[in-house]
């Protein structure tokens, strides 16, 4: 069934679905319309058994812009966005962080604000050297939503997420992929073809294996850092227990090299 979008452009080749955020005007800031539609369309995505990869992308010159700063005022956002945020966005970021299939940014323009934080989400960002990206939430006073909080850090480090969420400056896609934002960093023109190539590669895998495969790396980042010390201290008591242990200490304190045997 092919559906009709007011706010997005959704089109599927062979097993690739592409969701475009429609408002160029706009930088594809995020109205009611277009969150609306981005959950339903990836909610279709994931029901489709002909759909195996899922790409996010914007028309014209951004990515998204986050939030649409002038449809919050209109509706006296300001009072609002606890539940905006609770009934939109967070379902959202929510949905594509455990999208049981491959999803690739693709970033051919700036990323702001929420529109940053669907980036993040997505398993892969393959950006374009017109990609731009910013936590743009401090310049009006509000904090990172959408995820961003627990995406940035783990894919920059704290330091870097900090300065980003804390000074709100737009990075630009050479720095963006130095820090690891970008998987890829390519020609515009080459933005489309790059991805297809990805996409392609992503939908010939076993598609079972690749859904095991995200929820396991994501497991891997979300135990806490107490969980984290009591696993490591378990590890640790075996470790100490091998024979290279004691030899690793006997080397270190007779000023010689170790002999390991893996015992
Ligand atoms: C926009 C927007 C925009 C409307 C560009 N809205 N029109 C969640 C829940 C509820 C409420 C609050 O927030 C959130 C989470 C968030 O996402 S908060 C963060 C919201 N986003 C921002 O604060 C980013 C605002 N935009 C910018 O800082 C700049 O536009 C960036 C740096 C993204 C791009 O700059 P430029 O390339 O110089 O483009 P521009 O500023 O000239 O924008 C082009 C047009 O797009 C312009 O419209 P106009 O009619 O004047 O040509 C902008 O007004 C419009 N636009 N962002 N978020």
């Amino acid at each position: 069934m092919r559906m009709e979008y007011q706010a997005l452009k959704v089109t599927m080749t062979d097993a690739v679905v592409t969701i475009a955020i429609n408002r160029p005007d706009k930088l594809n800031a995020l109205n009611e319309k277009a969150l609306e539609e981005l959950m339903l369309a990836l909610k279709n995505a994931e029901q489709d058994p002909g759909c195996r990869v899922v790409v996010l992308t914007g028309v014209g010159r951004g990515f998204s812009a986050g939030q649409d700063l002038k449809e919050h005022q209109d509706h006296g956002g300001a009072d609002q966005i606890g539940a905006h945020v609770a009934r939109y966005y967070n379902p959202l970021a929510k949905k594509l962080y455990h999208f049981p299939k491959p999803t690739i940014a693709m970033v051919n323009g700036v990323a702001a604000g929420a529109g940053m934080s669907l980036a993040l989400a997505a398993d892969f960002r393959i950006g374009s050297k017109t990609a731009r990206f910013s936590q743009a939430f401090v310049k009006i006073g509000l904090v990172p939503d959408s995820g961003s909080s627990y995406l940035l850090p783990r894919l920059i480090g704290v330091a870097r997420a900090l300065e980003m969420a804390m000074l709100g400056e737009v990075l630009d896609a050479e720095t963006a992929y130095q820090w690891g934002l970008l998987h890829r960093l390519v020609e515009p023109a080459d933005l489309q073809a790059v991805t297809d190539a990805l996409a392609r590669r992503l939908a010939a895998g076993p598609p079972l294996a690749l859904a095991m495969i995200k929820r396991s790396i994501h497991r891997g980042v979300e135990h806490n850092f107490d969980e984290s010390l009591e696993f490591e201290r378990g590890l640790q008591a075996a470790a100490a227990r091998t024979e290279d242990h004691h030899e690793g200490v006997a080397a270190f304190l007779n000023k010689r090299a170790p002999e390991y045997r893996g015992r």
